[in-house]
């Protein structure tokens, strides 16, 4: 989209406000650099795999030249939660499970922004499962990055839905019972239009991940394992060339719009395929509000807040 093209918001008061849709910067005014992206120091254990996410995430600002006023990044609570500190741009740290209805508000509500959501698995399938079906089905436009550690990392050690059985944690201590969620199989069930899994140790894959989410108009989710080395060292060790596991691409002759070839690709067993699963494109809510706003402006034109509101009490009679 042009940066010059307008997309008219209506707002309280019968106005239309014009709002510039994200902006990408001009030889005018250059892009940032990493310098300029990064906030505080994260807190991280040293050898965290979050660390290179948010390296990839700053990468993809610098390389896609977004300005900090056009993106905000939002999360839970949990370690990889912790990303809109170390952001230098809009951003909230909002409440454990709940990014998601947070960002959505931000969203609907402003289309000049990129809207950025990290978060654990504990975050997103846990506390925060319901809240991922619903944004999932109302294809809100956002880019949802689910950094996959297999446990709950900040809280020290407990079970994650993603666990797999037998792991021992302080909730475990038998070893794990429950049959873990296949993130790829719940995302696609949900309705999200993008879907893709990427791993920490591959930057290059991780970076083009986030580009095709951030370019996908609509729900775009990337599961990326982001390994805890203190308290679940070595679990993606089988997706690491490095450490003498295998990396597998989704194969290319998989078709990205057949949901039950991204099933099959989401049934192999670990460490299974890499790339994007899922997508499709079917109207945003942020499309379909905007319509039925621009409907009920149309209708209200002219009138005061006042009048507005006895028109809509007088129907109720
Ligand atoms: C409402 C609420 N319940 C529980 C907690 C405690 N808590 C904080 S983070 C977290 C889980 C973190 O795990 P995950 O989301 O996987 O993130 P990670 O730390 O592994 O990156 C829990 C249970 C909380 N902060 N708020
Ligand atoms: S506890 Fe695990 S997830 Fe949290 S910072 Fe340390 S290594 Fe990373
Ligand atoms: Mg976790």
């Amino acid at each position: 989209m042009s940066d010059t093209t307008k997309l008219e918001m209506p707002v309280r008061g019968g106005n239309i406000l014009a709002v510039n849709p994200p902006a990408l910067a001009t030889d005018e005014r250059k892009g940032l650099t990493k310098k300029e992206i990064a906030a505080d120091h994260p807190t991280w254990c040293p050898g965290c795999g979050d660390f290179s996410v948010l390296a990839l995430y700053f990468k993809l600002i610098e390389k896609r030249k977004v300005w900090h006023e056009n993106i905000t990044t939002v999360a839970g609570i949990g370690c990889s939660s912790r990303f809109p500190y170390f952001v230098q741009a809009h951003g909230a740290h909002y409440i454990h499970g709940r990014a998601l209805p947070f960002a959505s508000g931000i969203s609907l509500t402003r289309p000049d922004l990129h809207v950025f959501v990290f978060g654990g698995d504990g975050d997103a399938f846990s506390i925060g499962g319901n809240h991922l079906n619903h944004t999932a089905r109302k294809n809100i436009k956002m880019t949802y990055v689910i950094m996959d550690n297999w446990v709950y990392g900040l809280t020290k050690k407990q079970t994650s839905p993603t666990s797999p059985l037998g792991f021992k944690s302080k909730t475990d201590t038998w070893g794990a019972v429950d049959h873990p969620i296949n993130p790829m199989k719940q995302l696609v069930s949900a309705g999200a239009t993008f879907i893709a899994r990427t791993t920490h140790t591959n930057p290059n894959h991780v970076l083009q991940m986030m580009e095709a989410a951030m370019d996908h108009d609509g729900f775009s989710v990337i599961e990326c394992l982001s390994e805890c080395v203190e308290f679940y060292e070595g679990a993606f060790d089988a997706s690491n060339p490095r450490k003498g596991g295998v990396f597998n691409t989704v194969p290319t002759d998989h078709d990205v719009t057949d949901e039950m070839a991204a099933y099959k690709l989401a049934d192999a067993a670990f460490p299974g395929y890499f790339g994007i699963f899922y997508k499709v494109n079917r109207p945003t809510k942020n499309a379909n509000e905007t319509k039925i706003n621009a409907g009920a402006q149309e209708k209200s034109k002219g009138l005061k807040d006042w009048q507005i509101l006895q028109k809509n009490f007088d129907r109720m009679k």
